[in-house]
């Protein structure tokens, strides 16, 4: 409704328009406004279709009374005429008394109420205005609540979709059609399943649509875990939503709305702060508390398969040197490129980690016997001796590695890898560019 059609519902005066021949309704007509209690009121009336149509131009009526018998007009014609011209008026009609079912045709196409010729008198009229007085107060009440809705829902941050019971979108406001791609006029009347799109982030399988979790548990459901929203484009955002049923006045259930809202940069900025908290900055190697992590249930796997693994601890000889040399940042390109070389001696389910300076832990997560752990550890060796080529400096680095296995001396993981580190000492006490496997070195 727009805000001129309102201005005369402001006026203090409501202006009511009698179209109808009928000398006696006209008589009682202008008693009734004389009479009703929620005016004040004023009356105009005329005796045709074409009169009230051209009164209806001119604007300023607030409800209109037509006769369906006109001497230009007649039936159910003369109130599809009527509502062309009167727009969003409230109308009652006037039949003849065997004219009820024209009258309830009337109220099917949007009469407010009918007066059958037999009743009219002032009462009646009184009574009709009076309910159209209600009537009309119900509708400004609905519409200023729904505008406040509205206006409140597009002003929030949080992306809202209602559906009804059928799980059929009938409301988005304006954040949920950024989200999902779809304006209102488009999702309208759809599956809220086709606009609606979320799958789980880690097996990427479709989730059930929340709303309709609501209606059948008849209650509010909280955040689908890790759920992505697909938009209509394509697009993925992180969301975190919450659903709820919405009832009737009776408590029936009668659709529902969800609340979602994009975490797509919080999700990431989580993520990105999990991974910094377990590994190493400049090698993008899993740090010390995460590889303690992966060997705790390396033991917990070997001690239930009856397998064994293999710990090698790691440190450059003469590392030091490099960087007073030639400066702390080429010795951080030498720490990346030792990274590479380790890489690529081992398996993927190994762990290769930093654990500070150039300080380096291995975990074989399962090796048939002891010794093999030891020949990795010379395999290493060798790799590293192999010369460094960088910023067109030739180097020639070389290892001391300690290896400890379990099962062994070592009853768990801390044990290991402390063990791993004391038999590295051990190689580098013995000349260095060596390993040393618990009580055996090896050059
Ligand atoms: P050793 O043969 O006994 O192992 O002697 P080393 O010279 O290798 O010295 P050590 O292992 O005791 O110390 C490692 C050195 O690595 C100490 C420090 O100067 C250097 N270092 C520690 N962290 C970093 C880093 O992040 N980047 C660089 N470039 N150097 C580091
Ligand atoms: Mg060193």
């Amino acid at each position: 409704m727009q805000s001129n059609d309102m201005a005369p519902y402001m006026t203090n005066k409501r202006t009511l328009l009698l179209i109808d021949n009928n000398t006696h309704h006209q008589d009682v007509f202008r008693d009734a406004i004389a009479d009703a209690i929620d005016g004040p009121f004023e009356g105009e009336w005329v005796s045709t279709l074409a009169e009230g149509v051209e009164r209806l131009k001119k604007k300023g009526i607030w409800a209109v009374f037509v006769s369906l018998s006109l001497p230009d007009s007649r039936g159910i014609e003369t109130f599809d005429w009527l509502m062309l011209a009167a727009g969003g008026i409230p109308t009652l009609v006037i039949a003849g008394v065997d004219e009820r079912g024209i009258a309830l045709e009337a109220l099917r196409r949007g009469a407010k109420d009918y007066l059958l010729e037999g009743q009219v008198d002032r009462d009646s009229f009184v009574r009709a205005i009076r309910n159209m007085t209600e009537r009309k107060a119900v509708e400004e009440a609905l519409f200023v609540e729904k505008e406040r809705a509205q206006v409140t829902l597009n002003s929030i941050g949080d992306a809202v979709l209602s559906t009804d019971n059928e799980g059929r979108v009938t409301y988005l406001n304006a954040v949920a059609e950024k989200i999902t791609g779809w304006t209102q006029s488009q999702a309208e009347g759809r599956p809220v399943e086709e606009v609606f799109v979320i799958t789980d982030s880690t097996t990427g399988e479709l989730c059930k649509s929340p709303l309709k979790v609501a209606i059948e548990l008849n209650k509010t459901v909280g955040v689908t875990p890790h759920c992505v929203l697909h938009r209509r484009d394509g697009a993925e955002f992180a969301i975190d939503d919450s659903a709820a049923p919405i009832h009737d006045r009776q408590g029936m259930a009668t659709g529902a709305v969800i609340v979602f809202h994009d975490v797509s940069v919080a999700r990431a900025i989580g993520i990105e702060m999990m991974h910094m908290a377990h590994h190493d900055t400049l090698t993008n190697l899993p740090n010390r508390a995460l590889f303690l992590d992966r060997v705790h249930q390396a033991i917990g796997m070997a001690s239930r398969n009856g397998t064994r693994i293999g710990v090698l601890f790691l440190d450059l000889d003469k590392f030091k040197e490099i960087n007073d040399s030639l400066g702390h940042a080429f010795g951080d390109k030498v720490l990346q490129s030792v990274v590479k070389r380790l890489l690529s001696c081992v398996r993927a389910s190994d762990t290769v980690s930093r654990q500070g300076g150039d300080e380096f832990v291995i975990l074989l997560s399962e090796i048939k016997q002891t010794g093999d752990a030891g020949v990795k550890a010379g395999q290493i060796l060798i790799a590293i001796n192999e010369p460094f080529e960088i910023d067109s400096h030739k180097l020639h680095i070389t290892a001391s590695i300690g290896v400890a296995t379990y099962p062994g001396e070592s009853a768990d993981a801390e044990s290991l890898i402390k063990n791993a580190d004391m038999a590295m000492y051990q190689a580098k006490e013995q000349g260095r560019n060596s390993y040393h496997l618990q009580s055996v070195t090896v050059n």
